[in-house]
């Protein structure tokens, strides 16, 4: 008996997979950015969503979303007084979304006329980690009100995760919330994630996670067709939710169609701060590309002879000489960071273009096999098997020079 409801339950996993590899094409291919969010009921993902989605309009930047709830239309309403078009999606008892509900639900809208759709997904930290709808970034929430051991509790959905948003920060004080504690909680479960600190009712943290969106968009312009038209309403009940300037006839439209936000470049605490930063955008970008990093691949990144790493390196340098060809590998993460290159070249985005030289920088003080990847997809020394030369070569040199030439400075 129990067989039979593994074998079902790997069933509809892999009719899910198979569905949310289709949507992530569709997404790619249209230039959408597409994001899952995910926390318990109540963490304030919809009050989260309802100022991004405002902000980012006011932007000019072309949003939609699609929450679910086992019932009610309420959230879609509160996201709707955005602007932005939104659809509700009731599962009717079922406590996660799945590719198929979302698959449906996008029926008449047209992904290309959009810059980033979210998916705000039923509240539950442990049924929604299984299913993959064909998000580029999945982002975890966790409240100040929940407790910082969540993380640790439901490693499946921290672990499986791009982004955590820790939210309602103005809430920490009252409720004793040990924020170190979360942070190392997090990172614990899933090294080397970015993690944002926000607050819905005072607006802090919110700037910076607007940039994130905007670097992960990939700083693909918007084009000129605006925010797709007619397309609010609720798909499950079949009913409209307008947005109250929809409602008069009166919709506003995006205040320009530039996707540029006037962002200056970040700055580094510390080596680690930087090299979670280029990290992270590699892994990003390998997602973009559709060729997604294995956990071996990304904790590869973090191999260090002088400086910060992961606890576990050891192991993972092992797994990696087992299993993987160097020279492939390198191949893999040169043609990563010469595609972020460019990226940042087309879209003429100055401010990440220099956010990477200040990682760069910031990570040069130390001895990392990243800036030996970095400094060989510049085309300082040809890629292929470096890293056992490198890990028992001598100290990395031409670091900056390499920075240099990669950035074109
Ligand atoms: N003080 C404070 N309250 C917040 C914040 N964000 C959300 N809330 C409150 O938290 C409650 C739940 O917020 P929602 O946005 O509905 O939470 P949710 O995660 O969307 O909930 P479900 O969709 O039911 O899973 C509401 O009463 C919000 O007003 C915040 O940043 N600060
Ligand atoms: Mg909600």
């Amino acid at each position: 008996m129990t067989t039979r409801i593994v074998e079902l339950r790997r069933g509809i996993l892999k009719k899910n997979d198979e569905l949310a590899a289709g949507l992530r094409a569709r997404y790619a291919a249209a230039g959408c950015l597409v994001l899952n969010l995910v926390s318990s009921p109540g963490t304030g993902k919809t009050a989260f969503l309802e100022r991004t989605l405002r902000e980012l309009r006011a932007r000019g930047c072309r949003v939609a979303a699609l929450v679910g709830d086992l019932e009610t239309d309420n959230d879609a309403k509160r996201l709707a007084a955005s602007g932005a078009p939104v659809r509700q999606i009731n599962t009717h008892g079922i406590c996660h979304l799945e590719a198929e509900m979302v698959s449906k639900h996008l029926e008449g809208w047209e992904l290309a006329d959009l810059d980033i759709l979210f998916i705000e997904n039923v509240g539950n930290l442990v049924c929604p980690s299984s299913y993959d709808l064909g998000e580029r970034v999945r982002v975890a929430l966790l409240s100040v009100t929940e407790g910082e051991d969540k993380p640790l509790k439901y490693p499946t959905l921290f672990n499986s995760a791009d982004a955590a948003v820790i939210t309602k920060i103005d809430l920490a004080e009252p409720c004793d919330f040990n924020r170190e504690l979360a942070v190392k909680n997090i990172r614990e479960i899933r090294p080397g994630i970015r993690i944002f600190e926000t607050s819905s009712k005072t607006g802090v943290g919110m700037a910076d996670w607007l940039d994130y969106l905007v670097a992960q968009q990939g700083g693909v312009p918007p084009n000129s067709s605006g925010q797709p038209t007619g397309v609010v309403e609720i798909q499950a009940s079949s009913q409209a939710v307008l947005s109250p300037e929809e409602e008069s006839g009166d919709a506003i439209a995006p205040a320009s169609n530039e996707f540029s936000v006037a962002t200056p470049a970040r700055s580094f605490a510390s080596p680690r701060e930087a090299k979670e930063f280029l990290i992270e955008w590699i892994d990003a970008e390998a997602r973009r590309v559709g060729t997604p990093l294995s956990e071996i691949e990304r904790k590869m990144l973090y191999v260090s002879r002088k400086g910060w790493t992961l606890p576990e390196i050891g192991d993972v340098q092992e797994a990696f000489e087992r299993y993987h060809d160097p020279a492939e590998y390198e191949e893999k993460i040169g043609k990563l960071i010469r595609g972020i290159r460019l990226g940042a070249h087309t879209a003429g985005n100055q401010s990440e273009f220099d956010s990477w030289t200040e990682a760069v920088r910031v990570l040069s003080k130390q001895d990392h096999y990243l800036l030996e990847l970095i400094a060989a997809s510049g085309g300082i020394r040809k890629s292929g098997g470096r890293i056992s030369l490198w890990l028992t070569a001598a100290v990395v040199c031409g670091v900056l020079v390499a920075i240099a030439l990669f950035m074109g400075h």
